[in-house]
């Protein structure tokens, strides 16, 4: 039996299930049949393979998952905001360079009618309640490295908190000021990515500023209004400072093999069909002739395209066809180097190809990537449990100071602070420390 891991994908947890003999082994499979899986591989940096091996390899040296992989610069540099482009335009305004001029083109969002229907229906900003961070990490990104995956910064190979210091109480002081102004929707808090998108479906467009990587969950992106959304860049401080949150490679144990199976080797040369350039392209893309055929031309970048598109992948009801991520997935730049011949810029994936490599240039010497890369299993549940209890805590208390539940004084702040500590933050910090010396001594 083929399995499909869905179980947030720990390494202990697919160790508990090979010690109690439930999984089997799959090293001499994968040595004999992994040839998918080690051209892409041999295509990674020298030391994302490292960390390919090293994290799936169980502390008795075998082999039990197959790894769905990301290095998408799309996933890395995916502090991504949307702004409604020909209100812009209408309204003769650039894309803000800075916080100052963040706010200005938010308050002339709400008050000089971009849409045009005489009424002040517009939302500077909007999201829904599981994407409701990200404000706090865009407006932050221009007073420190703010992200929402750890809420960890790295200065000089040294690990500390962005949620417990003066440049956050900034952030949220600035984020308050939105919410006070009427320039971020109150809702955010509360809708979720369906409400939202019902809230969109109207004739007239009536939010400017989506901070979110992947909008295609509320406005179908290939059609208006999401054409003419288009990413802006990172925002300077006061200081002049300017980050943006950098997430590394993304590596999880995807699929395994029980006991049950009769044929072992034979389900791991399904799996890494998956990984090898005839099965990426027909369960990504479908039939070739029918679906997409090979490229003669170049991306939007004008680079060499990967494959020509006949079909638009997107927004497929439901079949059995097209698997898209459904599948084991090796997701590199291919993925974005499509054929481009009109030179589409509204189109949503170029669109985000482009501003990941416009955002990367604020990125920081250091960061804390998603995968680490733990000295045991111990410090991966330590931090796996404090890091999601301390974000929800984060979080809960992020959205009661902006909608003002909570003040914004000493006496609220230090008490956020010192629960921060009462709920582990030292250990969170010293065990993230202990893995980030390791994977980066790993390099
Ligand atoms: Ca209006």
């Amino acid at each position: 039996m083929w399995w499909p891991v869905s179980l947030a994908s720990l390494s202990s947890g697919i160790y508990e299930f090979a010690q109690n003999g439930q999984i089997v082994p799959i090293n001499e499979y994968i040595d004999q049949y992994g040839a998918g899986l080690q051209s892409n591989k041999a295509r990674m940096a020298p030391e994302e393979a490292a960390m390919v091996d090293s994290l799936l390899t169980m502390p008795d040296g075998k082999i039990y998952t197959m790894p769905s992989i990301s290095s998408l610069p799309t996933d890395n540099y995916s502090m991504m905001t949307w702004v409604y482009k020909p209100w812009l335009e209408k309204l003769k305004l650039q894309a803000p360079k800075n916080l100052d001029e963040f706010y200005d083109m938010c308050m002339a969002f709400k008050t000089r009618d971009p849409n045009g229907n005489g009424l002040a229906d517009e939302i500077p900003i909007s999201n829904s309640k599981s994407q409701a961070n990200r404000i706090v990490t865009y407006i932050g990104n221009a007073f420190q490295y703010t992200d929402w995956e750890w809420y960890l910064k790295v200065s000089g190979g040294k690990v500390e908190s962005n949620a417990n210091n003066a440049e956050y109480r900034k952030t949220l002081e600035y984020v308050r000021k939105l919410m006070v102004d009427g320039l971020l929707d109150p809702l955010m808090y509360t809708q979720s990515n369906a409400e939202l998108k019902a809230a969109l479906a109207v004739d007239k467009v009536i939010v400017g500023v989506i901070p979110y990587a992947s909008p295609s969950g509320y406005l179908n992106s290939s059609q208006e209004p999401m054409r003419s959304y288009d990413i802006i860049d990172m925002v300077e401080g006061p200081n002049g400072f300017k980050s943006t949150v950098k997430r590394g490679i993304t590596i999880n144990h995807d699929w395994l093999v029980t006991k049950k199976c009769k044929l072992p080797a034979v389900a791991v040369r399904v799996a890494d069909y998956c990984f090898s350039d005839e099965g990426w392209k027909y369960l990504r893309y479908g039939e070739k002739g029918v679906d997409w055929e090979d490229p003669t031309g170049t991306d939007v970048m004008g680079q060499p395209a990967s494959i020509k598109l006949l079909k638009d992948v997107y927004g497929l009801p439901s079949q059995n066809k097209i698997w898209r991520n459904h599948i084991l997935f090796f997701y590199d730049i291919r993925y974005l180097q499509r054929q481009n011949d009109a030179k589409d810029l509204k189109e949503y994936e170029a669109k985000k190809y482009i501003g990941s490599q416009m955002l990367m240039k604020s990125a920081p010497p250091e960061a804390v990537p998603l995968k680490l890369n733990y000295p045991n299993l111990e410090d991966e549940g330590t931090v796996v449990r404090l890091r999601t209890e301390l974000r929800s805590y984060i979080e809960e208390m992020q959205a009661l100071f902006v909608m003002g539940d909570l003040a914004l004084n000493d006496a609220e702040w230090n008490k956020y602070v010192n629960e921060l500590n009462n709920r582990g933050l030292e250990t969170y910090v010293s065990t993230v420390q202990k893995a980030y010396d390791n994977t980066v001594s790993k390099k």
